[in-house]
């Protein structure tokens, strides 16, 4: 099961207290104040750790707390901070606080702070002054914060495929992946997010997300709901699959433009990525007028439409190589587009 959200708790140490003591010693009269301070509580960090693929972990650990600090002591001795505890997350991660995203993890960002340690309190020595010479009073140690984050994991993948129930998501990335998603011939059999990769020329690589299934009303809770889009957020480029033969029931037309609503529900932006669109199972297309009109329509809005078939694999090496062009040009264009900003 990919675990792809998850609520942690985390709870920074408190501060330790001040000391409040003078200094006795023999042939010292009014030694004077010598209480130390206390040590600072430890914090809590987020760090991108590459080697993680899910939340899988935060299932069990839902709460982090860190160590406090010791408290002052006398003959000017400080408390030990607390442990600070780095809490590894995988790529992709967004953290919410209140509903507000606050951090994103991404490989090479540095630890992000969730979580502040509480200060120690100031012994007794850090009161004098020439008119008080002998406080006696120390400052408690100030509390660790608690905070309670949502995490959301974002696949990182090149292309997201979007289609139907059935239409053939899994077929094509097995097909053309070492992935091995669940295959059968019934609705919803993908529930999680699968990634497959691509091996292309010159050893380029493209990550291909199969995603579960999307049905008209999605947006509104219907079929799995659409909190899968979240996936292919990230990608650069979306395969909207159509299944073209006459098994699905449906329209092609119909089936495009209701995806492109549940993903304009979603997320509006995501119309405006590049898209291919891939016409599926033509194998057992029996009326080929079906996939020409389809084509036709989608000519007049400029689009082109890739016919395959991921069982025969025919059309699937146009597509792919497609897919790549598309990839690599978006790649391109967020390379310049970092290099304006630095
Ligand atoms: N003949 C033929 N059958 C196909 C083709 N692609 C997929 N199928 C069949 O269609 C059925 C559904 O395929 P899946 O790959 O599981 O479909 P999916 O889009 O992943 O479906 P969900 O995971 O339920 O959203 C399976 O029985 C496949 O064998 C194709 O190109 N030709
Ligand atoms: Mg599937």
């Amino acid at each position: 099961m990919l675990v792809d959200e998850a609520d942690v708790t985390c709870l920074a140490g408190d501060g330790g207290r001040g000391c409040c003591s003078f200094r006795r010693e023999r042939f010292v009269p009014k030694g004077g104040p010598d209480g130390g301070d206390g040590g600072s509580g430890g914090s809590i960090y987020f760090v991108c750790d590459t080697s993680l693929n899910d939340l899988n972990y935060f299932r069990f650990n839902p709460r982090h707390k860190a160590e406090r600090g010791r408290h002052g002591q006398g003959s000017l001795r400080h408390g030990r901070n607390g442990k600070d505890v780095f809490v590894g997350v995988p790529p992709g991660t967004q953290v919410f606080r209140d509903g507000e995203m606050i951090w994103e993890s991404r490989g090479g960002s540095g630890p992000f702070c969730v979580a502040h340690g509480g200060r120690g309190g100031f012994g007794n020595a850090h009161f004098k002054s020439p008119t008080r010479r002998a406080p006696r009073y120390a400052e408690p140690g100030h509390s660790g914060e608690e905070c309670r984050v949502k995490l959301q994991l974002r696949l990182i993948a090149d292309c997201g495929i979007v289609g139907f129930p059935n239409a053939g998501k899994s077929t094509l990335v097995s097909s053309v992946s070492a992935a091995r998603p669940r295959i059968a011939d019934y609705p919803f059999t993908t529930l999680e997010p699968h990634l497959g990769v691509i091996y292309g020329k010159d050893y380029s690589t493209m990550i291909l997300a199969d995603i579960p299934g999307l049905i008209p009303g999605a947006h509104e809770g219907h079929g799995l709901g659409n909190r899968f889009l979240k996936h292919i957020m990230r990608t650069k480029v979306l395969l909207y699959l159509v299944d073209v033969s006459e098994s699905s029931g449906r329209r092609p037309m119909d089936d495009y433009e209701a995806l492109t609503r549940e993903v304009g529900c979603f997320e509006p932006t995501l119309l405006d990525r590049p898209s291919v669109i891939a016409a599926s199972k033509i194998d057992i297309l029996h009326d080929r007028r079906r996939l020409d009109g389809f084509s036709r329509a989608m000519r007049k809005r400029g689009k082109k439409v890739f016919p395959i078939s991921a069982v025969t694999g025919d059309g699937v090496k146009p597509l792919v190589n497609a897919l790549f062009k598309l990839a690599a040009a978006a790649r391109a264009d967020s390379i310049a587009e970092l290099k304006e900003v630095s």
